[in-house]
């Protein structure tokens, strides 16, 4: 067993009655990992983030994989992913016949990574990699989703968002957690961590293409029976951020109604037993 601090309740209060995790291999400390980056006009913060992805890599016992999946981008995004000097990384680059939005894109990449442990990170690399080591231990611990949060006692957010950002996101926050997953403290910090069956089930059955859908996965994710768990992590607040909190929020909020309209209908069981086997995954070893 790792050094991640002592077990939690696993129970889902969701879904109790859904399958319990298979216990993990026992070389789960160094699981092989797929980092899966959505980009938008990416070409000023991709390559940092390439770099550092290619630098904790070279420091990491498992094979890496990073998926960049341009959403789109008129700033020649691409074509930086596939001339980087990819080192020890798998780089596979996949581009959007359009700009549909980062939930198409990290739903894109989620289905075509292939680690055990898959990622998704923001293009900024705003949750450094070396937080990483800080999550997968849950993964031994029986968790299938493990989520950087910036609501949690030890998280580190540096530097502080300026106010409006942070009124922003507050209340973006109380109406969440009036809606959807009121136990989750940080649902939009932008890296997520998932074995390669939650990731497969969750995203195969994802719609929301904006912002809202990290709380469509949660959710899902929990509706599925499988455990989430929010870890501190630190987070540093750069310049460049996409998001535009006045023109997406009430678009995030419209679609997490809708979020919650369709999850009432969905038969969990039916996803668990139409799953079709997924390779390579911690859950699928059986050892
Ligand atoms: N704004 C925007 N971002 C997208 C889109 N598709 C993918 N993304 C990516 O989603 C991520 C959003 O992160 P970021 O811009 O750092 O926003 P933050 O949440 O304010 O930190 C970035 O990696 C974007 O490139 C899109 O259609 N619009
Ligand atoms: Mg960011």
């Amino acid at each position: 067993m790792s050094s991640a601090e002592p077990h939690d309740n696993l129970a889902n209060p969701a879904n109790p009655d859904l399958p319990a995790p298979t216990p993990a291999p026992a070389d789960a400390a160094c699981p092989d990992v797929s980092v899966v980056i959505p980009c938008y006009n990416e070409t000023k913060r991709l390559g940092r983030t390439l770099t550092g992805i290619r630098d904790w890599a070279a420091t990491y016992d498992g094979r890496v994989q990073v998926v960049v999946v341009d959403d789109g981008s008129a700033d020649g995004t691409a074509d930086l992913a596939r001339g980087f000097d990819a080192g020890p990384l798998d780089m596979a680059v996949l581009v959007n016949d359009r700009n549909h939005g980062k939930g198409y894109s990290v739903k894109r990449g989620m289905l075509a990574a292939d680690g055990a442990v898959r990622v998704m990170s923001d293009a900024d690399l705003a949750t450094p990699m070396t937080e990483l080591p800080k999550m997968l231990p849950w993964f031994e611990q029986g968790y299938d989703v493990v989520i950087a949060s910036r609501g949690m006692p030890d998280s580190q957010v540096d530097p502080p968002r300026p106010p409006h950002r942070q009124l922003m996101y507050h209340g973006f926050c109380l109406i969440r957690r009036m809606i959807l997953l009121p136990r989750l403290k940080d649902t939009q910090c932008g890296f997520k961590a998932f074995t390669a069956r939650a990731a497969h089930d969750v995203f195969e059955h994802l719609i929301t293409e904006g912002f809202a859908f990290d709380c469509e996965a949660l959710a899902l994710a929990e509706r599925l029976g499988y455990r989430v768990k929010e870890v501190g992590v630190e987070w540093h607040n750069g310049a460049g951020s996409t998001v535009n909190p006045i023109r997406d929020s009430p678009r995030m909020v419209m679609d997490l109604v809708r979020i919650r309209r369709r999850l009432r209908k969905l038969d969990p069981h039916s996803i668990r037993k139409e799953t079709t086997p997924v390779s390579n995954t911690m859950s699928d070893t059986g050892t």
